[in-house]
């Protein structure tokens, strides 16, 4: 019996947004956007000097010299500066610029606690406060402009508080994802060398009680013996609500409760001004080796690109509360929870847990709690709320929410228009941010209100992204057509180096495709001149000569009303070269049988093409996920490849437990 065709996805149906939207928006017409970012390329100095102007600035750039660069191998060291020359601080732009305006008053942050009912928030003036009292100890404590700081916190106000207090003293912070194990967290500490390290005795993630200050023990012992370096203290942030001091494991003189000290200093602490090159934090993101690379950010570039970015793809206004799920620990809670909104003066709420504790419904709890107005998450967290279905949804009003935002990974269809119908029910466009930590901030993105949207696409360029979509040749293709996204030219908030490895910077982003960035994606231009994403070219599989990328396969089973997640590695084919080999987790409650594997097969061949109908159905009980919720490809290759004794460093999955489920499921 041949199984029924099931096409849930119309990929090129377009969604504009209403009237009511458009005539509040910043921007309203694909025209507006046409002639603004035709300045932007033909002028990058004068488009980016003034939007720059809008920052203060202890001192000017040349104008006329915004910027300079060589992102060419060919003619030397790739180079990128931008207001190099000006003087500024990112925190006092982002804090002390708006209590000086007089509105140290309104909300800057937000904070709902892991459980229900506990909550906080903080005003622009007790920000400034806080952030004050911090940068105070840090200097008592030897810190000055250069240093590094890490933290390792988990969603508490102080997190963005230490990001804000680092950079307001010049100092460098360096955040580790507060999920990392030990090990990582060693090796991260061993690569930039703080003094200063600042922690938190534990937190509540869901049901879970995290031990971060053993973590961290354990993480600093580590340190010492591999690598002999050891950090001068360690402030401990005391979470209560989470565990008790005295089951905190502590060492005299290296350890100080954060509580106990930060609170004596002065509410006052000038800012250091810094050249806009200076460095502002260093982030560590995972290659294609197993070393993590020290992404390197600057100062000025970085405050004017996410700052702009945030306010046009958001249509920030006055007055917009802003929930970003993401954590401080990567890029997006860096430049869309911390910085971009804060220098927009937005209100923003930062969460502690996690989007189905203790329920599906959470999440729109929070928000009808807080009127939240633009709200921005990741596919992975709408397709797990999806699974749950509607009600959870429909239980809240959501009323206020007016845009979405989706980041990560490609978006496949039928999420996007779950999160469009019902999130938002019908109302909200969908910023589908692409972007990077490399790259600082939003480069092909929606302006919600400029142009009509289509579900998957990530649609057109920022204002000064010049993306070209190259061959394997590194040939530049014109018009409609598929290949390797790179870019032609900087932009402001483009990373400077990796850390104390520029010549792996330079090889692994400027010299696959000579002149230009190499994003490691691919991406299909269309005949609108929108991107879309087709997930990391390292995913991309070859069938019979036929190219396919992992994210369309795996949008296509998950088309599928039954499925709720897919991941698709390439395994060797003897005939067509590389086979299909899907992953599928299934909606709750829904029963693992053969007739549904033939059932997704042929959701695939109906909606791609015969060519691309998965070899074989794999599932899934959950996937292994980075903490960021990325699927980890290179543990499911082994699967898929029966390479059990082989699968490498697991430690940096969300939950190593599904490794296990995976392999015991491979006979079902
Ligand atoms: C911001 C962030 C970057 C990689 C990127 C791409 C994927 C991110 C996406 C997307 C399609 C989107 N990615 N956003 N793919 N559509 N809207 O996630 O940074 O962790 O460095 O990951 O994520 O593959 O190259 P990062």
């Amino acid at each position: 019996m041949e199984a029924e065709c099931v096409v849930a996805d119309d990929a090129e149906e377009l969604f504009d947004a209403s009237e009511t939207f458009k005539k509040s928006a910043l921007l309203s017409s694909r025209e507006q956007y046409a002639a603004l970012y035709k300045n932007s390329v033909d002028d990058p100095d004068g488009f980016w000097s003034h939007t720059a102007s809008q920052f203060f600035w202890k001192s000017k750039w040349e104008e006329s010299k915004a910027h300079t660069e060589n992102l060419d191998v060919r003619k030397g060291e790739i180079r990128v500066e931008w207001f190099k020359g000006g003087c500024t601080n990112i925190c006092y732009n982002a804090v002390d610029r708006h209590v000086e305006a007089g509105r140290g008053d309104d909300v800057a942050l937000l904070w709902e606690g892991n459980d229900p009912g506990f909550d906080m928030k903080l005003t622009y003036k007790e920000l400034l406060d806080r952030v004050c009292q911090l940068s105070n100890y840090l200097l008592a404590v030897g810190i000055k402009k250069g240093d590094t700081v890490a933290i390792y916190m988990p969603m508490l106000l102080e997190l963005p508080i230490a990001m804000l207090a680092c950079a307001r003293i010049g100092a460098v912070h360096s955040v580790v994802f507060a999920g990392f194990s030990a090990e990582s967290l060693a090796q991260r500490i061993l690569d930039c060398k703080p003094k200063v390290l600042l922690t938190t005795s534990g937190v509540k993630r869901g049901p879970k009680l995290i031990k971060l200050k053993e973590i961290v023990d354990d993480a600093l012992n580590r340190c010492v013996q591999e690598g002999g370096h050891s950090v001068d203290y360690c402030l401990t942030y005391d979470n209560k609500l989470a565990i008790k001091r005295e089951d905190t494991p502590w060492k005299e003189k290296r350890d100080v409760w954060w509580q106990d000290v930060v609170p004596n200093y002065p509410t006052d602490c000038p800012v250091e001004w810094v050249d806009a090159e200076d460095p502002l934090f260093l982030l560590y993101t995972s290659g294609s080796t197993g070393k993590p690379k020290g992404v390197l950010h600057t100062t000025g570039g970085y405050m004017v690109y996410t700052a702009t970015t945030f306010k046009h793809a958001f249509d920030y206004h006055d007055g917009d509360v802003y929930w970003c799920t993401a954590d401080c620990g990567w890029i997006t809670g860096h430049s869309y929870v911390t910085y971009g909104p804060l220098l927009n003066k937005a209100t923003v709420l930062i969460f502690e847990g996690v989007p189905n504790y203790p329920d599906a419904g959470r999440c729109w709890e929070i928000v009808d709690k807080y009127h939240v107005t633009i709200f921005y998450t990741a596919p992975t967290a709408i397709r797990a709320l999806m699974r749950s279905g509607d009600e959870p949804v429909k239980r809240h009003s959501r009323k206020s929410l007016r845009v979405l935002g989706s980041v990560g990974e490609p978006i496949n269809p039928s999420a996007w228009r779950w999160y469009f119908e019902v999130v938002g029910d019908s109302r909200c466009p969908i910023a589908d941010t692409w972007w990077q930590t490399e790259t600082g901030g939003f480069m092909i993105t929606p302006l919600p209100g400029c142009w009509p949207l289509k579900p998957g696409s990530a649609t057109l360029p920022f204002f000064g992204v010049q993306p070209a979509v190259v061959d394997e040749n590194g040939k530049e293709l014109d018009g409609e057509c598929t290949g390797f996204l790179c870019m032609k030219a900087s932009w402001p908030g483009i990373f400077r180096s990796l850390y104390g490895d520029h010549a792996r910077y330079e090889t692994t982003y400027f010299a696959p495709f000579k002149g230009f960035y190499f994003s490691g994606d691919g991406c299909r231009r269309d005949k609108d001149g929108y991107y879309w994403l087709t997930g990391r070219v390292d995913d991309v599989i070859n069938v019979s000569g036929h190219r396919i990328g992992t994210a369309e396969v795996e949008s296509a089973l998950v088309a599928h009303p039954l499925a709720a997640e897919a991941a698709v590695v390439g395994i060797d084919h003897e005939v067509k070269g590389q086979g299909i080999y899907a992953f599928v987790t299934l909606n709750e409650g829904v029963e693992y049988t053969a007739d549904l594997k033939s059932s997704l097969i042929s959701t695939v061949r109906c909606q791609i093409g015969a060519f691309a109908a998965p070899d074989a159905i794999h599932w899934a009980p959950g996937l292994p996920k980075t903490r960021s919720g990325k699927i980890m490809r290179r543990i499911l290759r082994k699967i898929a490849s029966k390479q059990l004794d082989d699968l490498g460093d697991i430690s940096t999955l969300a939950d190593p437990g599904v490794v296990a489920q995976l392999i015991e499921f491979t006979e079902k």
